[in-house]
């Protein structure tokens, strides 16, 4: 459905992905204009395979508020994960050591089923509407400059909202004296698959080798989603199914236990990065998702630390319009950073804790099967691991109930 190219709106929403449309979910449904410019199409942002993960926050903002139905229908609630390493297996249980558990339900129909309910709603989602700059962010109408159906734009707006994701615009608007980012580049990618197979577990299977990581995931009863670490530079050209296969089967390797195999639907090779960007906010404009920071998937945050930016945020922006009072705003950045570097932190762990590297050492595989052994063998430590992959509570969910 082709919209009429909006030019004022209360929040201005860079990016449909699961941010961007998350944080148009909660605060439409509380009656604020929003505008979300999307410069893809509708059928590639559906696509686009990525994480599949949802923390116990994230599953219950999408619960509170309406967006539940099709993870409530398919979803797979998970109560644990596997490590497996030294040709042994062991199950860390999340409820046990926690009390929280996570469920299995994929990025891409969490993007539907938001995009459905916002479309539904009636609320303005342009797609193929490329962002091209924000400006005026330190005044009190910024505006967004973009093209949509062959002619350029402007969207002026309370607030804007940078949801466009690592390669997006928003992050650019900040002058560079008044930003700092943190980097750090893995020497390791992951290839990814879809396969027409039933999963070979129950739950997920997080696998050190010495021939490198693997992970075994699931999208339904019926579809696999399996992971192997593969160098930085590697070319899907390189990779035919037998010798992905191969190498998934080699690394989960576990006597009395067998991977199934089927055929591959989608492959893709995704580099390995942590980052992060401070502040988060810069005048009128706030970033939210991986516009501010990236995790290496190990630990499944990606997905969860952007639905977990733009709850406080959108809890933030609604204290604002009903009160006039912008502290919330004024601490937005602080407050999700703090959960950012926490996850930051838990990413670059189990990322270190579980692959191979070419800088590795016999002392550094030795002190990955130490951790590795502690991980299993210590109630502290498995609470610690399950605390973290499941995530800590949402901030501000109350208010956007
Ligand atoms: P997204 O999902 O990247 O969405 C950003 C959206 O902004 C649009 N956009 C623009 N729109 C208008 N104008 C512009 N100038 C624009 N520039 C960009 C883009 O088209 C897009 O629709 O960011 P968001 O919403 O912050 O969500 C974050 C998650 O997508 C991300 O953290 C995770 O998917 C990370 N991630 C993974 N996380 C996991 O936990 N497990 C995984 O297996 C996993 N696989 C992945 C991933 C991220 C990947 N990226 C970013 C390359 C695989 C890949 C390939
Ligand atoms: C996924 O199912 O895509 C997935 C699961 C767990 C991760 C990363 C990706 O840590």
């Amino acid at each position: 459905m082709s919209h009429p190219a909006p030019a004022r709106t209360r929040v201005a929403i860079i990016g449909a992905g699961p941010a961007g449309l998350l944080l148009g979910h909660l605060l439409h449904r509380k009656g604020v204009d929003t505008v979300i410019l999307e410069n893809r199409d509708r059928p590639y942002v559906e696509r686009r395979q990525r994480a599949g993960i949802l923390e116990q926050g994230t599953v219950d903002v999408l619960r509170a508020t309406g967006a539940a139905a099709g993870m409530d229908a398919r979803g797979l609630p998970h109560d644990g994960i596997e490590l497996r390493f030294a040709g042994e297996s062991h199950r860390i249980d999340f409820p046990a050591l926690c009390g929280r558990s996570v469920m299995v339900y994929a990025q891409t129909e969490v993007v539907k089923d938001l995009i459905a309910l916002r479309l539904e709603a009636g609320a303005p989602l342009l797609f193929e509407a490329e962002a091209l700059n924000v400006t005026g962010i330190e005044g009190d109408a910024p505006q967004v400059r973009y093209r949509y159906e062959g002619e350029e734009h402007t969207l002026t707006a309370e607030y804007v909202v940078a949801c466009d994701g690592f390669h997006g615009v928003g992050r650019r608007a900040v002058p560079d004296a008044a930003r700092r980012t943190f980097e750090r580049v893995y020497p390791f990618s992951w290839l990814g698959v879809l396969a027409d197979v039933p999963p070979s577990c129950d739950e997920l299977i997080y696998a050190h080798s010495p021939a490198g990581f693997a992970l075994h995931s699931m999208r339904s009863p019926e579809v696999s989603r399996l992971y192997v670490q593969v160098p930085p530079d590697a070319d899907l050209a390189d990779w035919p199914d037998e010798r992905i296969w191969e190498a998934l089967s080699d690394r989960f390797a576990l006597d009395g236990w067998k991977l199934g195999t089927g055929p591959i639907t989608e492959k893709s090779v995704t580099p390995m990065r942590s980052f992060v960007t401070e502040p988060m906010r810069h005048g009128r404009l706030f970033l939210a998702g991986d516009a501010a920071h990236i995790v290496p998937p190990t630990g499944a945050k990606g997905l969860n630390l952007a639905a977990a930016d733009v709850t406080l945020l959108a809890s933030a922006l609604l204290h604002r319009f009903a009160t006039g009072d912008e502290s919330r705003l004024d601490s937005y950045s602080e407050d999700a950073l703090a959960r950012v570097w926490r996850a930051e932190h838990f990413s670059y762990t189990m990322t270190s804790l579980l692959h191979t590297s070419p800088e590795d050492d016999p002392f550094g595989h030795r002190l990955q099967l130490a951790h590795l052994r502690y991980l299993v063998s210590s109630e502290a430590a498995a609470t610690s691991l399950a605390e973290n992959y499941t995530g800590l509570p949402l901030p501000g969910l109350d208010a956007l109930v």
